[in-house]
């Protein structure tokens, strides 16, 4: 790769570190497990270093479902009872180390509402273009739902996308969902990279 692309990939004025839904439900031994989803958890702590050391904003959406959402499977949704406002399993992994500046963005919160992209009935949007970002570095769970949602709302509001790659897994429901979805995102015009491109 040459110099200039490589620098491209320093996080700069600009550029916000959008983690999405890294909350214990997603986690092994939580409601709605991903499998190895906490592997993202030291490689996002990379990229929040590098991010809090350049002194750039960091956001994290969460799910945040009251009880009886319509997305439980009592409600006739397709998912176990997860991230229900208020629960453990709707807090943020404890070794995640956001920052105390890190501006939460909560979806999905009201009974009759489901929304997989933080950009869904929220004020990311707005937020992220009072505060002039143009790039989002995109991570977190899961792949094949909010990750894909959220990517893909991303570029269609004409923002540019950094996957990190080494920082999303996927539910894979069906064997491929993830591999899938990442193709999906590519072909949209999202960037596959690593944190070691970030960090070199
Ligand atoms: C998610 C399923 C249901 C996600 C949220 O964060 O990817 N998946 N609700
Ligand atoms: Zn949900």
């Amino acid at each position: 790769m040459n110099k200039a692309n490589q620098n491209d990939l320093q996080p700069q004025p600009g550029d916000v570190l959008l983690i999405v839904d890294v909350q214990n439900d997603f986690l092994p031994g939580g409601s709605l497990a991903v499998p190895r989803g906490d592997e993202v958890v030291p490689v996002l702590n990379r990229y929040l270093n590098i991010f809090v050391a350049n002194n750039l904003p960091v956001y994290a959406t969460r799910d945040w479902h009251p009880e009886r959402h319509c997305s439980f499977k009592a409600q006739g949704g397709p998912w176990p009872p997860h991230c229900v406002q208020g629960t453990r399993g709707a807090e943020f992994a404890a070794a995640l180390q956001l920052p105390p500046s890190a501006v939460i963005v909560s979806k999905a919160a009201t009974v009759e509402q489901d929304a997989y992209s933080g950009f869904h009935v929220t004020d990311l949007d707005e937020r992220l273009r009072a505060a002039n970002i143009r790039r989002l570095f995109i991570g977190g769970l899961a792949t094949d739902y909010c990750v894909l949602s959220t990517v893909r709302d991303a570029l269609r509001l004409g923002y540019r996308v950094l996957l990190l790659g080494d920082a999303i897994r996927a539910v894979d429901i069906q064997p491929g969902d993830g591999l899938r979805a990442e193709q999906e995102m590519l072909g949209l015009g999202a960037q596959r990279i690593t944190v070691e491109e970030v960090a070199a």
